[in-house]
């Protein structure tokens, strides 16, 4: 994109996003491009408020939720890397400030709303006037998953075929869903182990399941895309559940192993198995991470709550 010089503080807001159908693993990882398509809905006002303040400095300055970062810090130069790509090789400098509203206890990966914010910031101070797909590509170079996080409402993030990844960016799907919740069971908010960039490289270069998840992918991306037109819930819940199980499977196929879940995680997935078969509509999925986000609709809320007491729930459609 074409450089001007930066001037007043811009601040700038975007969601996180739940994927329903995941993105697990790459084709080019300079690029961030995905072996497949997937699916996922943002989560309304729970993301990353980020600020840029041009400075005079030589470094970024980065700051999360109001502690400043070592510039060697593996975020701090992340940030940077990614800031670099704006900059190119212009002295134009910025403290960075990101917020996350998402409550840390639901330890939810914050890194998309943290791009994609990021992404939309750097876009107003440098005044570059991107339309919103070419704005997700640039998310996209950041972390993968940011790319959907540039839309609310449940985004498509297309493959895309080329080399250069300029068809591969988020799009977002026409159709609402009122009345669709998402819950957040906390099973443990401390940091993983393995991050995904590196735990989705080792289940690619390792385990031999992970050939089957391409294909499980693309047959869940088109139930989905079905349920969402139809507003099917058992459709579409049925179909998420699948799909993180999927992934989960190769990541557990994969050498050493890669097991995201503790002891409390299952007895989460059985309790909601539990209540299924009593009749109660309730879903989960996973991420790279131990805890789990349930899929239910507005009047199973009250009933939900009881079994789980704790859980944030967040209505990407609003009331
Ligand atoms: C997803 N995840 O679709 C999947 C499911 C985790 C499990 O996108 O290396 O942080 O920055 O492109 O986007 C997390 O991966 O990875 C992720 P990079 P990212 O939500």
């Amino acid at each position: 994109p074409k450089v001007v010089k930066a001037s007043a503080s811009v601040e700038q807001f975007a969601p996180s996003n739940i994927a329903l159908c995941k993105y697990w693993g790459k084709r080019d990882r300079e690029l961030n491009l995905p072996i497949n398509a997937s699916l996922s809905v943002s989560l309304d006002y729970l993301g990353s408020h980020t600020r840029l303040i041009p400075t005079e400095g030589q470094v970024d300055d980065v700051w999360l939720n109001g502690q400043q970062l070592q510039p060697g810090a593996r975020f701090s130069q992340k940030v940077s890397e990614f800031i670099d790509l704006f900059r190119r090789d212009q002295n134009l400098y910025f403290k960075v400030e990101t917020r996350n509203n998402i409550p840390t206890a639901a330890g939810l990966a914050s890194s998309a709303s943290g791009f994609a914010a990021l992404t939309l910031a750097l876009n107003d101070a440098l005044a570059l006037d991107l339309p919103p797909e070419h704005l997700s590509i640039m998310a996209r170079m950041g972390s993968g998953s940011a790319c959907r996080s540039l839309f609310t409402g449940f985004v498509e993030w297309r493959m895309g075929q080329r080399k250069d990844g300029l068809d591969s960016h988020g799009v977002q799907l026409e159709q609402q869903w009122p009345g669709f919740c998402i819950g957040l069971v906390e099973i443990d908010a401390g940091e993983k182990a393995t991050d995904s960039r590196s735990g989705m490289q080792r289940t690619v270069e390792t385990a031999h399941l992970y050939q089957s998840w391409p294909l499980q992918a693309a047959v869940d991306l088109g139930k989905l895309q079905q349920a969402i037109a139809e507003r099917d819930f058992e459709l579409l819940g049925q179909t998420a559940e699948q799909n993180a199980l999927s992934m989960h499977a190769t990541m557990i196929a994969s050498w050493p192993p890669l097991l995201y879940w503790q002891p409390e995680s299952v007895a989460a997935m059985q309790k909601v198995w539990q209540l299924r078969s009593q009749g109660l509509q309730v879903y989960f999925t996973m991420d790279a991470g131990p805890n789990l986000k349930l899929l239910f609709q507005r009047a199973d809320r009250a009933t939900l709550l009881q079994h789980f007491p704790n859980l944030e729930t967040v209505e990407p459609f609003g009331c």
